[in-house]
């Protein structure tokens, strides 16, 4: 009850920041994207991370009143890094599977792009796999309406839940992002065929793969051998505040 009125409180009082992780091109080692991620600054508290408090805020409903705040920030931010000649490919959100049944999804997105003015293409939506589970037939059609308008979906920790491939080839994806356990056991010498049989069907059905918590040289090279696109992980940077992404560097 406490947090649910704190959660209320911190998004009058605009308590919750983004950072952005960057996305690298493996082929250019050059920035591709930038992934958005809530952190809630609440006041007299350290920075408290989203496991803290999304899964409270998918219990409660809250989360639409703050996943609308979150994509309506992205968006500004990313037309901001435009105007200052940022270069950069997408800004990605990531989207609660609550946010995504709402029926006026749709139109929220078209008008919060309306309003900032940010073009469709530069926004990726990131789902998870079990979003998917329920209602298949009506997110697929609002995947394809997103699609239609420009937008890109990644499916978000591909392998750590009960993947199912058929969604990869039935459903308008663009993106495959790895789950990063995947990148811990190459470490271990483990699961090298299965992420290499990940990036080949990704690449086989048209999709961009991605892979996510990369902290290591050694992972690095072992997904540019097997031609994986982009990666993300400590390797290359951490979450960084939006003022700090015009000066950032490889
Ligand atoms: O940033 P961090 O690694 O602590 O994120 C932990 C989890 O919280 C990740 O699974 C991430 O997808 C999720 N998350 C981060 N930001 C958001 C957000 O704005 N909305 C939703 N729904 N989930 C988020
Ligand atoms: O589930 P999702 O991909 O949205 O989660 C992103 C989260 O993963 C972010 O909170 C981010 O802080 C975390 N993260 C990003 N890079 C790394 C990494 O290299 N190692 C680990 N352990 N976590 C990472
Ligand atoms: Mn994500
Ligand atoms: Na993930």
């Amino acid at each position: 009850v406490q947090l649910e009125s704190d959660i209320r409180t911190g998004l009058k009082k605009k308590e919750f920041i983004l950072v952005y992780q960057p996305k690298i091109d493996l082929k250019t080692e050059t920035v591709y994207g930038y992934e958005a991620l809530i952190r809630w600054n609440k006041k007299g508290r350290d920075m408290i991370p989203p496991n803290d408090f999304i899964p409270f805020a998918e219990e409660t409903g809250l989360i639409i009143p703050l996943g609308k705040y979150v994509l309506r920030k992205a968006c500004k931010q990313a037309v901001e890094w435009i105007k200052m000649g940022v270069v950069f490919r997408t800004v990605s959100v990531n989207i609660s599977p609550a946010e995504l049944e709402q029926n006026d999804f749709f139109q929220n997105i078209q008008l919060i792009l309306k309003e900032t003015g940010l073009p469709a293409h530069y926004l990726e939506l990131e789902v998870t796999e079990n979003v998917l589970m329920k209602n298949i037939e009506r997110l697929t059609n609002v995947l394809i309406d997103l699609k239609e308008l420009g937008i890109k979906i990644a499916m978000d920790d591909f392998g750590s839940g009960f993947s199912n491939f058929r969604y990869l080839s039935d459903l308008p994806i663009h993106t495959l992002k790895m789950d990063r356990m995947f990148m811990n056991r190459i470490v271990e010498n483990r699961d090298e065929v299965i992420v290499e049989s990940i990036i080949r069907i990704g690449h086989s059905l048209g999709l961009e793969v991605v892979a996510e918590g990369v902290e290591t040289k050694e992972v690095i090279d072992f997904l540019k051998l097997h031609d994986c696109h982009s990666v993300q992980g400590f390797y290359y940077s951490k979450p960084l505040h939006a003022e700090e992404i015009p000066n950032f560097k490889l």
